[in-house]
């Protein structure tokens, strides 16, 4: 499929997807959402992709909210359904068997926000700005923001972020807890490429089913999760890539993982 508001490129396992709307700062439309929906599903299919990259085009906008100009005159039903079309998009790569990496280039608020919390490593530039606006809009964050933020950060200082709407930096973000790491801003691509490619060596089998493990967490009691682990983990031993690492080990050399 060619996509019009993203640029989707796969070299050496990994995937760079970069919403493509810099004049609208990336604003998420229904298009894009569709477009989004649908290049997650392919990177999923894909076994040649390892470790998957989100970010935006551009030098100002990471991704600055949901399109406000496409959802201003919307009527309940088309809400509901651009709300589908969001969540959609989101469990492609919520769900995907593989690491999804948020490179925060700039701004990423409401909808742009949650796309990054939805990610599972979030590296920021020192330039990048966060927050949640949208109860300055009469709306508050639906594509997961309420969930998410408070599992990330607790309870009051989502409500603070959710209730007062600013922006916070990503430094600030980082010191509760939203964002992994803040690098300088022409740094950015090195360091998130350097943690894709650290991520790439290692056996994508293991780390699918320890993200699904990891994000089940939250919704579920310790024996429930407990017993899936015990499950997943021996799982593990049945794939080429557990023989090949710990034989590597026992060799004492780096080993090579196919993904099988
Ligand atoms: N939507 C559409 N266009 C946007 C946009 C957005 N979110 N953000 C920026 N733009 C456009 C601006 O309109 C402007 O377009 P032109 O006027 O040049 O045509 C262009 O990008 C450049 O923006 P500015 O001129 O405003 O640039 P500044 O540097 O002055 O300001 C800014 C940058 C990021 C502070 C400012 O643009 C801003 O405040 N943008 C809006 C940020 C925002 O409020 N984001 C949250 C959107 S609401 C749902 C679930 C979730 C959501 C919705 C529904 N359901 C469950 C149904 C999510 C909602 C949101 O994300």
């Amino acid at each position: 499929m060619e996509y019009k508001n993203l640029l989707l490129e796969i070299k050496d396992g990994i995937a760079v997807v970069k919403i493509n709307r810099p004049k609208a700062l990336n604003a998420l439309n229904s298009e894009t959402l569709d477009e989004l929906r649908h290049a997650g599903d392919a990177i999923n299919a894909n076994k040649d992709v390892w470790v998957v990259i989100i970010t935006g085009e551009g030098d100002k906008a990471f991704i600055a909210g949901a399109d406000i100009l496409e959802m201003k005159d919307m009527n309940p039903y088309q809400g509901m359904i651009f709300s589908q079309r969001g969540h959609e998009a989101f469990a492609a790569f919520e769900n995907m068997n593989k690491p999804v990496i948020a490179a925060v280039n700039g701004f990423a608020l409401g909808g742009g926000f949650e796309v990054a919390l939805m990610c599972d490593i979030i590296y920021a530039s020192d330039k990048a700005k966060v927050g949640f606006p949208e109860t300055t809009l009469g709306i508050f964050p639906g594509f997961g923001g309420t969930q998410r933020t408070a599992k990330l950060c607790g309870l009051a200082k989502a409500k603070e972020l959710i209730f007062t709407g600013k922006m916070i930096s990503a430094k600030e973000a980082y010191e509760i807890g939203l964002i992994n790491k803040v690098v300088p801003h022409e740094e950015l691509w090195k360091e998130v490429m350097a943690l894709a490619e650290k991520i790439r060596s290692n056996g994508p089998i293991s780390m699918g089913l320890a993200k699904a493990l990891i994000n089940k967490s939250l919704f579920l009691d310790m024996e429930s999760a407990l017993m899936l682990e015990a499950k997943d983990f021996g799982l593990c031993f049945g794939t080429k890539d557990q023989k090949e690492g710990m034989t590597a080990f026992v060799e004492k050399r780096k080993a090579t993982f196919t993904g099988e």
